[in-house]
């Protein structure tokens, strides 16, 4: 199903990369609901392997032990918890789940909760599978060849057999329980490794959302499948969004080459499906993901992450202000190597997420999210909600404008070099605007620059080289 269940008035989830679920829980009562956000992806929270001899790397994960839940963000109460409290101010939580593969071929395998498991001979008892649930094994070669893709091993992954009914049974129970402790929906890791026809009939099989939660009758869970399609392999985005909704990594990729200068902004003007994206709504989008942000998994080094801030703000503006897909904001951790987890204390406790009195996270979170042009953009999508892209205006090159309807309005100005010093229709009606990119309306008052629109909708638009590289004013930053 590809409704993401977001209340009026909100828009965007925000993956919350590595967050314990009692931060989730605070961020979504402090920080989420005021803000407007629709929704938080967790981490996987299924019992996964350990591995503190590599100081517990991000990708542990990714290396599911059982279907407990029990992970590094918390156990299963904590767990209940969270997506109480979030439900409760409105907030979704969608969870990352992995069911394509196991662990490797680790033995034993430790997991976080004190378990093991025999990752050779492919015996997994807290489930429990044996080697008789798995794909015989057999390494992906070629990703021309999709029955490679779907049956070998995904990095050396003991891959499960999706079309055995015990292997689907464990996952739709899994799928269930978190359905009944209310989630909205579900990211699907390594959806590409898997068949079409085994994904539906378990999406099929799948529980109705909780109606103790709030949850009206019959809705179906929101679903998007992570796969990385950048065109020119076997296993297809369009094998997948009959269904549900797809990660759409082409979006971050193409983001990242016009924002770097590959590709003129003016060319932005038809971003969607003309650019061989899917269709609006069976589109995930985001600038930059967990994997990619680090090097993993598919984009290259055209992604754009929070290391690159101007630009990082431009990329993520253009996202929030462009009617297409459903935006998912990344919140990451500082890191310097491929591996590194999230911040831990010395007993190797995931670290709490500290908010300093200017609304910045501590401890070593990074909380784009968080960020006043992020953040501000998130009220400007929402402002604009149902409006259609129109006065759009470029340079021939790498400055544009365009209005949203008659709510919002934003520039960008990414010529070599050269400022931006035009007259152009807003679209919006006369009146003072505060740009939510260099400061935010307070009390009335603009703390950053303030754009005046005439009567005839027009305003003189200054953006110089060594400001920010955008600008954007909308119907609720009005002074
Ligand atoms: C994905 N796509 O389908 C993600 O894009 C990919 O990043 C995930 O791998 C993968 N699914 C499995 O969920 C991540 C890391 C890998 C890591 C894996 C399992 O990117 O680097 O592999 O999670 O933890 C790690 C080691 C490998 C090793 C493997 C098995 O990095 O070197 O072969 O574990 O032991
Ligand atoms: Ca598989």
């Amino acid at each position: 199903q590809k409704n993401p269940y977001a209340l009026p008035g909100r828009s965007a989830v925000v993956h919350l990369f590595e967050w314990k679920f009692r931060d989730i829980a605070r961020e979504c009562e402090e920080f989420l609901a005021p803000m407007g956000y629709a929704a938080v992806q967790t981490s996987p929270i299924a019992e996964h392997l350990s591995q503190p001899k590599k100081g517990h790397p991000w990708w542990e994960r990714y290396q599911p032990m059982s279907f407990r839940i029990v992970s590094r963000s918390g156990n299963e109460s904590r767990f209940a918890e969270m997506v109480e409290r979030c439900n409760y101010v409105g907030v979704r939580v969608y969870v990352d789940v992995v069911f394509n593969h196991m662990t490797g071929p680790l033995k034993p395998a430790r997991s976080i909760a004190g378990t093991s498991a025999d990752g050779i001979n492919r015996n997994y008892p807290e489930v429990p599978f044996h080697s008789n649930h798995f794909n015989p094994k057999c390494d992906i070669h070629t990703y021309n060849d999709v029955n490679q893709v779907r049956n070998c091993l995904l990095s050396g992954l003991n891959d499960l057999n999706q079309t055995n009914t015990y292997v689907r049974e464990k996952i739709i129970d899994f799928l269930n329980r978190l359905i009944d402790h209310g989630v909205a929906g579900f990211r699907v890791d390594a959806a590409k490794h898997m068949w079409p026809a085994d994904l539906e009939y378990i999406y099929s099989q799948v529980k109705n959302l909780s109606a103790r939660h709030g949850f009206a009758p019959g809705l179906r869970p929101f679903i998007y499948q992570e796969v990385i399609d950048l065109g020119g392999e076997g296993v297809k985005k369009t094998d997948y969004n009959a269904f549900a909704r797809v990660t759409e990594f082409k979006y971050g990729a193409e983001i990242g080459n016009v924002f770097r200068g590959h590709n003129a902004m003016k060319w932005l003007k038809n971003f969607g499906s003309e650019w061989g994206l899917l269709p609006s709504g069976d589109a995930l989008v985001f600038v930059d993901n967990h994997d990619n942000q680090r090097g993993h998994g598919a984009g290259g080094p055209t992604i754009i992450t929070h290391k690159e801030p101007r630009l990082y703000k431009m990329a993520v503006a253009f996202m929030l202000s462009w009617p297409y897909g459903y935006p998912r904001v990344m919140s990451s951790y500082s890191f310097n190597n491929t591996d590194k987890g999230p911040p831990i204390n010395k007993n190797s406790s995931i670290k709490n997420v500290t908010i300093t009195s200017n609304g910045k996270c501590g401890n070593g979170w990074v909380c784009e999210h968080r960020w006043p042009a992020i953040v501000n953009m998130i009220e400007f999508r929402n402002k604009v909600d149902g409006t259609a892209v129109a006065n759009w205006w470029d340079n021939g090159n790498y400055q544009i404008a365009y209005s949203r309807g008659d709510k919002g309005f934003i520039v960008f100005n990414e010529e070599m070099g050269a400022d931006l010093k035009q007259i152009l229709k807003t679209g919006l009606a006369e009146g003072s605007y505060c740009d939510v990119i260099s400061g935010k309306k307070m009390r009335n008052k603009c703390t950053g620059r303030t754009v005046d629109v005439g009567k005839d909708g027009n305003a003189a638009i200054t953006l110089l080289k060594e400001e920010e590289g955008v600008l954007a004013i909308h119907i609720g930053s009005k002074i």
